[in-house]
C-alpha cells in the first residue's frame, strides 16, 4: 500500500491499452515490477569484461534548453557569520589546525541527464466514469491528493514521486541500440518497421524485463556545444521515435521492457508545426509509457562511448545500474548510470 494515502482502486474506467491495477490498486511503479531477481541476474550475465562506461552527462550540461530547468547552482552557508568554505574548524570547537569545506545546490530534476518519474505525465481523463475529466496519473493518483501543487503547500508528489523508482531496485539487463548507427547523425523519425530494422541489424535480443537503450548521437552534439546550446541544431540532430506509429507503441506494450532510455532530449519527436486534436496527446509516447503502462524514461544520457564499445564487438546488451535519488516527492531525478560490460 501506498504510504500516507488513501489505498484501493482509485479509478472506474482506465485509459485504453492502460494496464492500471494489473501490478496492485496502489502501485507506484509499473512495469519496473517486471524487472524480478532473475532477471536482474540475467544483467549480472550479461557482464563478461568488467569494464565501466558512466552514461550521465556533465549535470552542469547541456544549457538552458528550457526557462523551466536551470543549470545546477552550488551555493555556501555561513555559520556564525563565516562561510562554511575553506573554513578553520573553530567555530566547531577545533584549534585552527583543520579546515573543510560544505556546500549546497539548487539543482532542477529534470536539467541534466534524468530518470522521469511517473508523476511527471498526467491526462485529464474520466477515471471517474461520471463524465467530468479529472487530473489524473498512472494507476488513478490525483492531482491535488496526490500530485500536489503550490497552491496547496506543493511541489510534492506524494503518490508516483521519484524515490518509489529510487527503491525498486533500478540494476538489471539494458540492451543498445544504435540509431545512429542505423539511420545517421540527422533528425530521423523512427517508427515500428525502422526499430525493428535497427534491432534486426544489430542483432540486439530485447527481452521482457530489459531497460531499452536507444543511442541517437545527440550527446555528442551537445558535449560539442559546451553549455551553449543551439536548439534549433539540437532539433535537427539524432533520431527521435515516432510516437505516431501505433505498431511501434503496441511493441513497446507487448515487449516487457520496464524503461526506454536515450541521449535525446524527450525519447520520442515533438512537431510543434503540426498541433495534436484535442483529444489527442502532444506526446503520445509520454503519454502511453509514463501515464497508461508505467515505463520509467530517462533523457539526456551520454551513451556514446558505450556504443562505439559495444558496436565495435558486436554486443547490444549489458548490466544497467541507475537508482535515481532517493528524493520524496521529487517528480524527477538526475541519475549517474552505469553500464557494466
Ligand atoms: C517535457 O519536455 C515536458 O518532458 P520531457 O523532458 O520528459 O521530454
Amino acid at each position: 500500500a501506498a504510504d500516507g494515502i488513501t489505498t484501493g482502486r482509485r479509478w472506474q474506467r482506465r485509459p485504453d491499452g492502460a494496464n492500471w491495477g494489473d501490478f496492485g490498486p496502489d502501485d507506484q511503479v509499473g512495469r519496473m515490477n517486471l524487472l524480478t531477481p532473475e532477471r536482474r541476474l540475467g544483467g549480472v550475465r550479461e557482464v563478461r569484461d568488467g569494464i565501466a562506461f558512466t552514461l550521465s552527462l556533465p549535470l552542469d550540461l547541456p544549457g538552458m534548453l528550457s526557462e523551466m530547468r536551470k543549470p545546477p547552482k552550488l551555493f555556501v552557508e555561513s555559520v556564525q557569520g563565516i562561510p562554511a568554505f575553506n573554513c578553520a574548524m573553530t567555530m566547531f570547537g577545533g584549534t585552527g589546525h583543520d579546515v573543510m569545506c560544505d556546500d549546497g545546490v539548487i539543482l532542477y530534476t529534470q536539467y541534466s541527464t534524468q530518470w522521469d518519474s511517473l508523476a511527471h505525465w498526467g491526462q485529464r481523463f474520466d477515471a471517474d466514469d461520471d463524465g467530468i475529466a479529472e487530473t489524473v496519473y498512472y494507476n488513478g493518483y490525483r492531482a491535488g491528493e496526490h500530485l500536489i501543487g503550490p497552491e496547496a503547500g506543493g511541489p510534492r508528489a506524494a503518490a508516483l514521486g521519484i524515490e518509489n523508482l529510487a527503491t525498486a531496485g533500478v540494476q538489471g539487463r539494458a540492451v543498445l541500440v544504435s540509431l545512429r548507427q542505423a539511420f545517421g547523425p540527422g533528425r530521423t523519425w523512427v517508427g515500428h518497421d525502422m526499430l525493428m530494422q535497427a534491432i534486426a541489424a544489430q542483432r540486439v535480443e530485447v527481452r521482457p524485463g530489459d531497460f531499452l537503450v536507444l543511442h541517437t548521437g545527440l550527446d555528442e552534439a551537445v558535449l560539442a556545444m559546451n553549455g551553449q546550446p543551439d536548439l534549433h541544431v539540437l532539433e535537427q540532430t539524432g533520431a527521435v521515435l515516432d510516437g505516431g506509429d501505433l505498431r511501434l507503441l503496441d511493441w513497446i506494450d507487448r515487449s516487457g521492457i520496464v524503461a526506454i532510455c536515450s541521449d535525446n532530449m524527450a525519447i520520442e519527436g515533438v512537431d510543434l508545426a503540426t498541433p495534436p486534436a484535442p483529444d489527442r496527446s502532444m506526446l503520445p509516447l509520454h503519454e502511453l509509457c509514463l501515464f497508461k503502462l508505467g515505463i520509467h524514461l530517462g533523457e539526456l544520457w551520454q551513451l556514446h562511448e558505450l556504443a562505439d564499445w559495444l558496436l565495435a564487438r558486436e554486443r547490444s546488451a549489458f548490466l544497467l545500474t541507475a537508482p535515481p535519488l532517493r528524493l520524496p516527492g521529487a517528480v524527477g531525478s538526475p541519475v549517474t548510470p552505469i553500464a557494466t560490460v
